[in-house]
């Protein structure tokens, strides 16, 4: 391990030992009994949200929005949707989390503007109106549009408007026009909204899909466009390198290699990126994401440690398993059934071992599941138009349901689950989207307080990463390569080793990890672990490192070289 990367990390900015809480706002809290989460409602959590120990908050878009893709079509970046509440809410909301310590981290949807938003209403009333160049036009016939691919939401992506005779481009929904980056002056409005929002006291940004911003249709680029990182650089040199921003690119097309040119240490571009390469082993290759395979448990950790070794040192990891995008992580990769509680906390350990800024969403620190969702269930413009379009190719319904269950996005979307009381808690009126039913036994309520809950064990896990700095500034070494059930890894600094042992399976296994790899002694202590500790068979130095692991047993293990001194 080089000592100039731990000199690297001990100027740290305040986001490489933070955990960040992404907020689906929709699904969160209602206060008005709309049935739909609001500001308001994540206000009368906070309290809830620093007990958890979280440095910020993640809002999914808060924006005035016609609400075509949930608040990801935008109509005024610079006012809030009255769904949501009201400027003052979100004054308040920045203000009363600073209070707690917590920074807002807003997203930014800079690809595109809804349909509704004034410009692009201005951009398609004439060819020379002065916003028409905002967004992508190009001229066609109705029945010939230019160079075609499939846009995210099914359908093509460009959009004939017969009245000006010329398509324009969306990446997304036809409800979602891209903007035109290749203008100037469309990101010099990006950039001036930007601005307005730090100045009102946000702590940071995520960018949504990021890596479109540099497009070229007609040269066939939808993501690391050639012009990407120039665009990124001069938003960050106008935006993002004031206030100790934190800012995440979402970038479904990085690799390792590419992500360390957006997280470079020099600052001039992200402070880190989402990438999914571990989201993406449970499908077919060369298939879709509803083209289900079981997981390749041995590549999501070969996966981990790519991205895990690439930037040790040089660039910076995000760590998550959730958003809003994605299914519940214990019903994905864990036992969502008789093991529910074990996996859920076992899939935390196994993520918050590792160097990088983990990310939860709302209701994984309680272990939420996936929905039993039946066809009619599933809202998300996705869903409706994967529905739509794989019914046409002849897909059977029970094919259909099989793949929205493991896959769509509604399923991550379920009302937050605070306690057994009706609607979890989550309002008063008819809720926006149904609840999970499992409400009545996963929920905050039942787990506060209770030292063996999913919840207690994110909550040690966040005050791990403040107390530990190897948690921040160690290596990564994975072990056992190739085993098909356990995931485990050391990280070191120099002064202290940590060691993370997951069983990711329903059986008991033989604990593969002996002397030669950690010489388990005195000096050695379980962190956190998915079990409740009395009820191990072993004890003493067999209790750090037992002879068995349990069904979904993780351990973190600490060995202290010498005593740390943190103070700076
Ligand atoms: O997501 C981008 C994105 O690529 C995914 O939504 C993807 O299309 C889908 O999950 C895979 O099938 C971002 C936001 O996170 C998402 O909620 C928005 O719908 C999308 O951008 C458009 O703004
Ligand atoms: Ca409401």
């Amino acid at each position: 391990m080089s000592t100039e990367s731990v000199r690297h990390t001990t100027s740290s900015p305040w986001w490489r030992t933070a955990v960040i809480y992404q907020i689906y706002p929709r699904s969160f809290c209602d206060t008005n009994g709309d049935g739909i989460g609001d500001l308001p409602g994540i206000i009368s959590k906070l309290d809830y949200l620093s007990r958890l120990g979280v440095d910020a908050l993640w809002l999914s878009p808060v924006c005035c929005s016609p609400q075509a893709d949930n608040g990801y079509d935008i109509s005024d970046y610079l006012d809030i949707d009255p769904i949501f509440g009201t400027m003052e809410d979100m004054d308040r909301l920045i203000l009363e989390a600073g209070r707690r310590g917590i920074r807002i981290v807003m997203d930014l949807v800079l690809n595109h503007s809804s349909d509704e938003h004034r410009w692009f209403l201005e951009a398609k009333k004439s060819r020379d109106n002065p916003y028409h160049d905002w967004y992508i036009w190009r001229d066609g016939t109705p029945d010939c549009p230019p160079r075609q691919a499939a846009a995210s939401f099914g359908g093509g992506m460009w959009e004939w408007v017969p009245e000006l005779g010329q398509y324009y481009y969306h990446q997304f929904s036809a409800k979602q026009p891209d903007l035109n980056w290749a203008n100037p002056e469309v990101r010099h409005a990006l950039y001036d909204m930007i601005n307005r929002w730090t100045d009102r006291g946000i702590g940071g940004y995520r960018l949504d899909v990021a890596d479109h911003l540099g497009k070229d249709p007609d040269r066939g680029f939808t993501v690391r466009g050639p012009r990407l990182h120039e665009y990124i650089r001069e938003m960050s040199a106008a935006c993002f390198q004031r206030n100790a921003l934190v800012t995440v690119g979402e970038a479904w097309s990085a690799d390792p290699e590419q992500a360390l040119v957006y997280t470079s240490p020099d600052g001039s571009e992200l402070s880190m990126v989402f990438g999914f390469d571990h989201m993406k082993l449970d499908q077919a290759p060369g298939g879709d994401k509803w083209s289900l395979a079981p997981l390749d448990f041995v590549a999501l950790k070969r996966s981990f440690a790519h991205w895990q070794r690439t930037l040790y040192g040089r660039g910076w990891n995000s760590l998550f398993w959730e958003n809003h995008d994605l299914p519940r992580i214990v019903s994905r990769f864990g036992n969502d059934g008789r093991y529910r509680a074990e996996s859920a906390k076992l899939l935390a350990i196994a993520l918050h071992g590792m160097c990088g800024t983990p990310f939860i969403y709302q209701g994984e620190e309680l272990g939420m599941t996936d929905p039993d969702y039946a066809l009619e269930d599933f809202r998300d413009i996705e869903a409706r138009n994967m529905l739509r379009d794989h019914r046409a190719q002849g897909w059977s319904e029970e094919r259909l349901l099989t793949a929205l269950r493991a896959r769509a996005r509604d399923n991550g979307r379920t009302p937050m689950q605070w306690d057994a009381t009706a609607n979890a808690g989550f309002t008063d009126g008819e809720p926006w989207a149904r609840l999970c039913p499992n409400y009545t036994e996963v929920n905050a309520a039942s787990q506060l307080g209770q030292p063996d809950s999913v919840l207690e064990c994110y909550r040690t896990l966040i005050r791990l990463r403040k107390e530990i700095p190897v948690l921040t500034d160690g290596d990564f070494e994975l072990l056992l390569e190739k085993d098909t059930r356990i995931f485990a890894y050391l990280r070191r600094d120099g002064l202290s080793e940590l060691l993370v042992l997951c069983n990711f399976s329903d059986e008991t296994v033989t604990n593969p990890i002996g002397p030669e790899l950690w010489p388990g002694d005195k000096s050695c202590r379980l962190l956190v672990s998915s079990y409740p500790e009395a009820a191990h068979p072993a004890s003493g130095p067999e209790a750090c490192l037992p002879q068995y692991l349990r069904p979904w047993e993780a351990r973190m293990l600490l060995k202290q070289n010498q005593e740390p001194d943190r103070k700076k």
